[in-house]
């Protein structure tokens, strides 16, 4: 079997473990957790676990679009190089099995922030916008603000696409639960402070943009401050070098261009770990939260990437993406930090169609590898992500784990690790896979876990099987939710992973048990309002798990 073949090669050769292998197919036996280690190298590693340090520094790198299909070391056909990425997985451990909670940006960031899943709150489909609101509910716990008051200095350097309250000019509304319209972009008044962002949700620190990077406004901020006022409207390629395709026309810095953020939060990463690495070393512990704005569009590698790849440029920004989190692990080792910071790397969603599939396909490279779909689906394209850990001083090198796990399963972990205990109106979604890190996990650490796309559709996995409570992609690919095709096809979808890893065939039918029983436990983690131990919670708005053939939003990215 491939899995234990792989085990034995990497402990019959330990120097593997530092020259990356691509991992051959996986024959998706999902619902098996596989011991990955010998018994005494478990007990060897258990001891020196148990004399790690309490809390290490935490780096939780989130790109922007990236495809599971784009990480080198993930796909034994990819086309695009990512060294950094393959070595960093090569000293650690890598994922196969790990969803973002949703297809989508917005969603997935607020499961990553608090724990819980997404659609428990009021945004049940699409995304915000850059001038949208807070979405985190004022009073609830999050990982930024868990790990603050145990003592971590916290900073968010990037993306945030979660909400910012700034102060409207007078008599002006903006768009509160999707992307802004085009009269809407002039009704804030950019100087003044801005209420309730990053700052008021755990952050002792926070740099970036509000949201994505094809979204206004085009400025940096700086904790409640743009760095510069957006005096003048402005508009970018959505891909470099196409005329057809801007992003939104809007208020921006002057100087503001689109192909010098991943530069920008790259230095600001780095000036941060510089910053903090004398306290890091004198007990005080630093969580860097760094969700990068690319691969995602506009997609704008700067000119010293332009045509690296060979395939286009959105193959050349993943590249630089990579060569970007290089260098921030550079500066991680320079400053002797490595050996007890836990890093993790992974994305927000699936590749989008705007890396333009075709032309990559006709490469070779598929950015969803094996999985269906892409960004905004249901299906497995649409959510299923990189997961790359390494923590030298409790993680062993060169490991690999198919837990079932979701993004939101972050903050439990988190807590977990610093032996914090979480209340029971926070992280109501959230499971610690620390024992998957330290390979001590004898079972999924998951009772199942719930899929979200873009147009609200919901999906349960649990195990080999997957029932999606929609017809079709509930998202962008075919057959697109409202169409005829789709209209035509049976209610429901189940998939049998193990047998049909692409989710090409409906099984409904044949195990109408199956499907009662999923559904039946979707049903009771709506109604509980949580989907871990303990007291039930209230969802934000009443939760409709069937949508009727509601169109996936085309504009919101
Ligand atoms: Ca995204």
């Amino acid at each position: 079997m491939r899995n234990s073949a792989l085990t034995e090669r990497r402990y019959s050769q330990p120097a593997i473990c530092n020259l990356w292998v691509a991992p051959p197919h996986f024959p998706a036996k999902l619902s098996r957790v596989k011991t990955l280690f010998p018994a005494l190298a478990l007990a060897l590693f258990a001891a020196t676990a148990l004399a790690a340090p309490a809390k290490p520094n935490i780096i939780y790198i989130l790109c922007d679009d990236l495809g599971y299909g784009d990480v080198k070391c993930l796909n034994p056909q990819g086309k695009i190089p990512t060294p950094h990425l393959d070595k960093l997985a090569a000293a650690g451990m890598y994922f196969t099995d790990v969803h973002s909670s949703s297809s989508v940006c917005s969603p997935t960031r607020y499961g990553i922030m608090t724990g819980r899943y997404n659609w428990r709150t009021k945004l049940q489909s699409g995304v915000l916008g850059g001038l949208s609101p807070r979405l985190i509910e004022p009073g609830r716990l999050t990982v930024a603000q868990l790990l603050k008051n145990n003592g971590y200095h916290t900073a968010a350097i990037g993306k945030w696409h979660l909400g910012m309250d700034w102060v409207k000019k007078e008599g002006k509304t903006v768009a509160e639960l999707n992307v802004e319209s085009a009269d809407q972009i002039h009704n804030v008044d950019y100087a003044q402070p801005i209420k309730n962002g990053p700052n008021a949700v755990g952050f002792d620190y926070y740099y970036g943009i509000s949201a994505s990077l094809d979204m206004v406004p085009y400025t940096f901020i700086e904790n409640d401050r743009v760095t510069k006022l957006p005096t003048v409207d402005k508009d970018f390629p959505m891909f470099l070098g196409r005329a057809q395709g801007k992003c939104r026309l809007g208020p921006a810095a002057p100087d503001f261009e689109v192909e010098d953020v991943l530069p920008t939060l790259t230095t600001k990463a780095i000036g941060y770990v510089k910053s903090r690495a004398a306290e890091a070393k004198a007990g005080k512990p630093f969580f860097l939260y760094l969700p990068l704005a690319s691969p995602h569009t506009p997609i704008a590698p700067t000119k010293e990437w332009q045509g690296k790849s060979g395939l286009n440029h959105y193959a050349d920004f993943v590249m630089q993406t990579d060569a970007a989190i290089g260098q921030l692990l550079a500066e991680l080792d320079k400053q002797a930090l490595a050996e007890n910071t836990l890093v993790i790397v992974t994305s927000d969603n699936g590749c989008s169609p705007q890396a333009d599939f075709p032309a990559l396909l006709a490469k070779g490279h598929n950015p969803s590898y094996e999985f269906r779909g892409h960004k905004a689906d249901i299906f497995d394209g649409g959510h299923r992500v990189p997961f790359l850990v390494r923590w030298p001083a409790r993680v062993k090198a060169g490991t690999l784990s198919q837990q079932l796990l979701c993004l939101t399963d972050f903050m439990a972990t988190a807590a977990e690790i610093i032996g914090a205990k979480t209340p029971d109106n926070a992280a109501e979604d959230s499971v610690s896979f620390l024992p998957a890190l330290l390979g001590t996990a004898k079972a999924s650490l998951r009772e199942a876990l719930v899929h979200h796309s873009i147009n609200g559709s919901f999906a349960i996995r649990q195990g080999n099987w997957k029932l999606a409570l929609c017809r079709e992609s509930g998202g962008w690919s075919d057959p697109r939710p409202g169409t005829p095709k789709a209209t035509a096809l049976p209610p429901v979808q189940l998939f049998d992973l193990d047998k049909d890893i692409g989710e090409q065939i409906n099984v409904q039918d044949k195990h109408p048990e199956v499907v009662a029983r999923l559904t039946k436990l979707l049903e009771k983690y709506v109604a509980d309002g949580r989907s871990t131990p303990g007291t039930p919670q209230q969802n934000a708005v009443p939760v409709q798990l069937v949508k009727t053939a509601k169109a996936a939003p085309a504009k919101a990215k």
